[in-house]
């Protein structure tokens, strides 16, 4: 079977993808058991963006996305382990149990969040590129949102500004098809989202979502047109989450054929029929993997449930970047 990629990069895929999944799945578990409360949106479904996003970018490339943002944070390097905890609310997650779900954060993994009101980092996410050109390095922004935020004003507002000073990120519409129950035809006219960077004459592609290989050179080209100062590329990269939006939606806005369509489709089974087909992976070398995956999950749990939560003066930290502000004194 010929590939595009190497053996290497496909059981990269693989166990990458396989962890995100088997994490979420276990988030999802220990929701009903009420160990993990709040708001919590799963990324299952969308495993191969985050797949081709990271063999395609170099560790110095900053992410940034919306609330669904497990998958991206871990993909980049935020411990399964901090994620959990932070899930659990407990002081040794990566946000030290004050962000939960929608606030991930890994600045060390140049991972910024993690952001819960719709389309605002898309306007941040250009911050960080507009810091990569100021401070002259070689890296790109990349910078997520779903489909609902692609009507966001703010999104308009970051096209104009970084085409105009040619700054070096990505654009990443993970478009699945809805914003909670609506679905992308009932919230514009036009259903092509890569088609909105006509209007800032800025290159766009469609991409298929269901596929890392896909994902990854789309995102290699536009990674190239950044780091070359050619400016901005936007992506529509079609996913689907086979999840409810939140753990409380019953998703009756959708068939459940639909659901079955993409998941004859994932990313997950693909690479690994590429792995079998080609002879680069034995049984036990699948098995072993699944092993590690499934042992790295059950620690990440363990940790979690054995971490304290923050003292209560955590309350009062990490609030204001200057200390003392407001400055106020009695
Ligand atoms: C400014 C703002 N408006 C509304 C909401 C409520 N809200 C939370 S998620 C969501 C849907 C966004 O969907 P999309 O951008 O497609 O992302 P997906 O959930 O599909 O990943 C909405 C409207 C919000 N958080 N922020």
């Amino acid at each position: 079977m010929a590939t595009k990629f190497s053996k290497e990069t496909y059981l990269y895929w693989y166990e990458l993808m396989l962890l995100l999944r088997r994490f979420e799945e276990k988030a999802g578990q220990m929701y009903g058991m009420q160990k993990i409360r709040g708001f919590c949106h799963l990324y299952i479904g969308q495993e191969a963006v985050a797949a081709g996003c990271m063999t395609a970018t170099k560790p110095e490339d900053s992410f940034i996305t919306a609330y669904r943002d497990h998958g991206l944070a871990i993909a980049k390097g935020v411990s399964a382990k901090s994620c959990m905890a932070e899930l659990y609310a407990k002081y040794t997650g990566c946000s030290k149990g004050k962000g939960g779900s929608m606030h991930f954060f890994g600045k060390d993994v140049n991972f910024y969040g993690g952001h819960g009101i719709v389309g605002a980092q898309i306007g941040t996410g250009a911050g960080l590129a507009f810091a990569d050109k100021y401070n002259d390095t070689d890296s790109v922004s990349l910078t997520f949102f779903g489909d609902g935020a692609a009507r966001q004003g703010m999104l308009h507002e970051t096209f104009n500004m970084a085409v105009l000073w040619k700054l070096p990120v990505v654009f990443i519409c993970e478009n699945n098809n809805y914003a909670m129950g609506t679905s992308v035809a009932r919230t514009s006219k036009v259903v092509d989202i890569y088609k909105l960077a006509d209007a800032y004459d800025m290159p766009a592609d469609s991409v298929d979502g269901m596929s890392p290989e896909a994902v990854h050179e789309a995102v290699a080209r536009a990674v190239k047109r950044g780091r070359d100062g050619e400016g901005p590329t936007l992506l529509e990269i079609k996913t689907y989450r086979y999840k409810g939006h939140s753990m409380s939606d019953p998703a009756k806005y959708r068939t459940k054929e639909e659901v079955e369509e993409y998941k004859e489709k994932d990313p997950i089974d693909y690479v690994l029929g590429v792995l079998k087909k080609n002879k680069w992976a034995t049984d036990a070398d699948i098995q072993a993997i699944d092993d590690r995956v499934h042992q790295e999950v059950e620690e990440a749990v363990k940790f979690a449930e054995e971490s304290p939560l923050p003292p209560d003066d955590e309350m009062y930290k990490d609030i204001y970047a200057e200390e003392g502000y407001p400055f106020i004194v009695d």
